[in-house]
């Protein structure tokens, strides 16, 4: 479809209709939205009219698109075998749906050379209506003193139950001026709510409490709970028990404790 024909309904359609039976969601967004609200070095370098749509993986992601490419393509290589699954999801869809389209894809792992995230993934969520993003700034007389706190963004079906993954900018699609920004649902309103939802996610993130702020319609499943609570060594001895892995074949050594210690997101 040439560009003058896309409009924020197609282009969020087709993508649904490709990556909704994977268990991602899609939600359209305006460049302006999400530059308006941060300073210039984290901008996306767009015009505010385009239209841009971020990509979560739901629950249901695990098991209908990350067993399937394991068991179908195998990971390759020493990058995370998540981020490889969303990356193959993404550029299928695009280029299914999009054949010679200019599509800018940005994943929420990616750093410009300046070190700072290629997109805020929580800030693109926010505005586009998906996820509320819960800043310290949203507690009214904050019990933190001076201390930084870090937000999170809760998802009205699936509270804390899902990951940003992805941000699609369309750089030749214009969103019209009637396109009015949605505000996502507030599904932490009160400010104890609130207080425990910072706390448990900056404090206690491992028990993942911070993700049943709200009661969700759907949950990881065992599997994928037993493979996001492992540290990144022991998912390469998760997948290989579940039959995906070469048994002979050279993993990487990740037992240094920088790396044991890293964090993947899930
Ligand atoms: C770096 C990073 C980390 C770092 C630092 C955390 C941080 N927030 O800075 C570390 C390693 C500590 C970390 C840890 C975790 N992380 Co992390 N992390 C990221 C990452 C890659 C970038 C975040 C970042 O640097 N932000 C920069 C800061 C400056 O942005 P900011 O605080 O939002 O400030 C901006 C806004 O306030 C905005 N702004 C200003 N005014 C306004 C007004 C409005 C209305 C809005 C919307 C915005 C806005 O302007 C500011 C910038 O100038 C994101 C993915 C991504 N690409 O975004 C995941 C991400 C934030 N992490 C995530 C998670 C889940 C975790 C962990 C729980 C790990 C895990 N395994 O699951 C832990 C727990 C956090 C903790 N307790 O420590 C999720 C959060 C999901 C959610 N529901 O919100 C993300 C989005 C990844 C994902 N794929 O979903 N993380």
């Amino acid at each position: 479809m040439a560009a003058a024909s896309l409009n924020v309904e197609n282009v969020t359609g087709l993508l649904q209709d490709c990556l909704s039976k994977l268990g991602f969601e899609v939600y359209p967004l305006k460049v302006g939205w999400y530059n308006s609200v941060l300073s210039p070095s984290l901008r996306l370098p767009f015009p505010d009219d385009s239209l841009a749509v971020v990509v979560l993986s739901t629950p249901a992601m695990f098991e209908q698109a990350f067993l399937p490419f394991m068991e179908q393509r195998g990971c390759q290589g020493l990058s995370d075998p998540i981020d490889q699954c969303v990356k193959h999801c993404a550029t299928s869809a695009v280029s299914q749906c999009f054949p010679g389209q200019n599509v800018d894809v940005r994943y929420d792992y990616e750093l410009l050379p300046s070190r700072k995230p290629k997109f805020l993934a929580q800030t693109a969520a926010h505005v586009s209506g998906a996820a509320f993003y819960y800043q310290q700034s949203d507690v009214t007389d904050q019990p933190w003193a001076e201390k930084k706190m870090f937000g999170v963004c809760v998802h009205p079906r699936f509270g804390g139950w899902f990951a940003i993954r992805a941000l699609l900018v369309f750089e030749d699609v214009v969103v019209g001026s009637e396109v009015v920004q949605p505000v996502p649902p507030d599904c932490v309103p009160t400010r104890e709510g609130r207080i425990q939802l910072l706390e448990s996610f900056n404090f206690h993130w491992q028990d993942w409490s911070y993700r049943n702020i709200i009661c969700p319609v759907q949950t990881y499943s065992q599997k994928q709970r037993d493979y996001f609570s492992a540290r990144p060594a022991e998912r390469f001895a998760l997948l290989r028990t579940w039959g995906f892995l070469p048994k002979e074949d050279h993993q990487p050594d990740i037992s240094s404790d920088a790396q044991s210690e890293m964090i993947t997101h899930g």
